[in-house]
């Protein structure tokens, strides 16, 4: 297990659950990216994921990265929606199978594409089965998922069960970003018992009701972008990331 891997057990010893927060490159404006990292890291975050699935230029991700990384000590791992999203400098990368796409080029196809350039760049990957959940957002849409509907959670226990025969050690239930509806405690309880690893939550999360009601159905991490990219929900960060540190 390599440094960024250990680093993430290492958190859960102490806390509940960790907060992930991620900043879209393509929606960042250079000094206001790296304030909102370092306010993320004040607060308790323990990673700042860089990435998502319509953030396609690789010269403004690698600069988000290099500007976030001269100030902020937690680690920054990519979160590709595509090979465009493989930037030199990160800690590490949601190395995803998108498991419920139509389109093999989201499966396997992009990863044996990508995986030179992370090899080349020293990046950890971590092996992650990404699962789409519900329809109708951007990561639903470009990543050609029939996405799991919201209701139904042992499709995704039974996906995420098949993630572990693959030996793949993360799961990230996606409702898509700015999603009105979250992930299901339910959903999350399911896998949380087919699972064994490092279980990822993210999508539509904007309050710490919904935060701790996940964490409390097993969650191991919480990801929140589209809430905190908003002014006037930044003094909410500590709030929610005690609700997802702290039971
Ligand atoms: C999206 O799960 C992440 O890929 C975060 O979603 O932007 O809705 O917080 P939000």
């Amino acid at each position: 297990m390599r440094a960024t891997e250990k680093y993430l057990r290492k958190e859960l010893e102490s806390k509940k659950a960790l907060l992930f927060v991620l900043v879209d490159s393509e929606d960042s404006q250079g000094a206001e990216t790296a304030e909102r990292a370092i306010a993320a890291e004040q607060a308790g975050a323990s990673v700042i994921l860089v990435g998502g699935s319509s953030a396609t230029n690789s010269f403004e991700m690698a600069e988000v990265v290099r500007s976030i990384k001269q100030r902020v000590k937690i680690p920054i791992i990519l979160f590709p929606g595509n090979i465009t999203g493989i930037v030199p400098e990160a800690d590490a990368i949601l190395f995803s199978s998108l498991l419920n796409s139509e389109n093999p080029y989201y499966i396997t196809q992009a990863q044996a594409l990508g995986a030179p350039n992370i090899r080349k760049f020293g990046i950890e990957p971590l092996p992650t089965a990404y699962l789409v959940i519900g329809d109708g957002t951007s990561a639903w849409f470009v990543g050609s998922a029939r996405g799991i509907p919201f209701d139904k959670p042992k499709i995704a226990a039974a996906y995420s069960l098949a993630a572990q025969f693959f030996g793949m050690r993360f799961v990230y239930l996606e409702a898509g970003s700015g999603s009105k509806e979250t992930v299901t405690p339910e959903m999350v309880g399911a896998v949380r018992l087919a699972f064994d690893g490092f279980l990822i939550v993210g999508g539509g999360i904007n309050n710490a009701q919904t935060a701790r009601d996940l964490v409390r159905a097993g969650a191991d991490a919480l990801v929140i972008g589209t809430f905190f990219e908003q002014k006037e929900n930044q003094h909410k960060l500590s709030e929610i990331a005690q609700a997802v540190m702290s039971d």
